[in-house]
């Protein structure tokens, strides 16, 4: 909107003509951000003080997390307007996919919303049902799917990273692999969600990893010269990385150990679907496994732990899932976990980034 308006004056001030660019934006919408949660950090941070939303730490979780207990949590609340703030400044907002971004942001920040705030407002309550979250997570994710589906210029084949030659038609089988993923990357960043900044770097780098792929895939020429497929309009797509990338890093200021503020789910499940809907949308969605790959793997340690309890009736592969929990319980202190793991996260990233070249 911002945007808009400045560069409406260019045919007078020329120099303005730099508010055009997609790359110029983005740094701008990252800046933002930043600044956006620095100035209202700590603000936020008293205000749920004196609300008293503080985080519930379960009995049965390792010792060295009791003394978190009452953490404000919700920071979600906080990094969202941010997100959505910058984007809506600096983004192009007649651009299909910023609004579909918006509104998964939005929805399943309500979720996550409603969700906190039954556990912090009810004592005793575990929020809302698995099923009744996963049931609206998934309504949220068929909805983006069909939207997709009749965007125009938007098709539904895959593509899959190496093969270029290979690109099957998945028709109406898009929406479902849409919702999937939405769903799956929502689930599994929250999942991931269990330690001081243990998340929200793996997020940062991820977003990072994404801003290039959208602005690549938004770019005809670059896109044709690196034979990935080009998606008119997700260039756009850029932006909203940055904003997340400039409120992830104002956000780990204060979650980074020991934190002084959590996510909460109002921040972790829209985040992380967010994360798949860029994935589908910049029709990069196979190589998000490797970029997520610390989510992936967190998932899995959940899926794996809870199905072999179930057969065994109660014997664990893990010490404790989902799989940072096991590490902790190996002795390694929380930091060293977390650092480690955006060690890797960082690889992967690294990683995903050279499919661009070989293919
Ligand atoms: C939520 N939430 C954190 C915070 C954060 C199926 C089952 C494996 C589900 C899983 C689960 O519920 N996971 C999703 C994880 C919680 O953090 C809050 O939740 C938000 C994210 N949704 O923003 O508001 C706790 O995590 C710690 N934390 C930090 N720093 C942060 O920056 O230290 C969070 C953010 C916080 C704080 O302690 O209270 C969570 O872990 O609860 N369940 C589990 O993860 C549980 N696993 C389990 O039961 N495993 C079993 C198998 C058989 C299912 C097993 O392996 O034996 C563990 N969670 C906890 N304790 N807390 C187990 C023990």
């Amino acid at each position: 909107m911002l945007y808009k308006l400045i560069y409406y004056f260019h045919a007078d001030v020329s120099w303005l003509n730099v508010f055009r660019y997609i790359t110029f934006r983005t740094i701008l919408a990252t800046l933002c951000s930043l600044v956006l949660l620095f100035v209202f950090g700590n603000w936020m941070i008293q205000r749920l003080r004196l609300m008293q939303v503080g985080q519930h730490i379960r009995e049965d979780g390792p010792s060295s997390h009791k003394g978190k207990a009452g953490t404000p949590t919700m920071g979600g609340c906080l990094v969202l307007p941010v997100v959505i703030a910058s984007t809506l400044l600096w983004a192009e907002i007649s651009n299909i996919y910023v609004w579909l971004l918006v509104f998964v942001i939005f929805s399943f920040g309500a979720i996550g919303f409603i969700d906190d705030y039954l556990k912090v407002a009810r004592k005793n309550s575990k929020g809302l049902t698995a099923r009744s979250k996963f049931g609206l997570q998934v309504l949220v994710g068929v909805a983006v799917g069909i939207i997709l589906h009749y965007t125009p210029g938007f098709d539904s084949r895959l593509n899959v990273p190496f093969l270029k030659t290979i690109t099957p038609d998945l028709g109406w089988g898009y929406v479902l692999l849409a919702a999937f993923v939405i769903v799956g990357a929502s689930n599994a960043v929250n999942l991931t969600d269990g330690l001081d900044g243990l998340a929200m770097g793996p997020i940062v780098i991820a977003f990072t990893c994404y801003l290039v792929f959208s602005y690549l895939a938004g770019h005809s020429r670059i896109a044709n010269y690196l034979q990935i497929p080009y998606v008119s309009g997700t260039g756009e797509i850029a932006i909203i990385c940055g904003a997340v990338l400039g409120a992830g890093l104002g956000f780990l200021w204060y979650n980074s150990y020991p934190a002084e503020l959590f996510m909460g789910d109002v921040g972790s499940l829209p985040l992380g679907a967010a994360l798949g809907a860029i994935g589908v949308m910049t029709k990069q969605e196979i190589v998000l496994i490797v970029v997520g790959g610390i989510f992936v793997v967190e998932a899995l340690s959940v899926i794996i732990q809870v199905t072999y309890f179930r057969a065994t009736g109660g014997k664990r592969i893990f010490k404790m899932a989902p799989i940072h929990h096991h590490f902790e319980l190996l002795g390694w202190p929380e930091s060293k976990v977390t650092v480690r793991f955006w060690i890797i996260a960082i690889i992967l990233a690294l990683l995903s980034m050279s499919t661009l070249k070989l293919r």
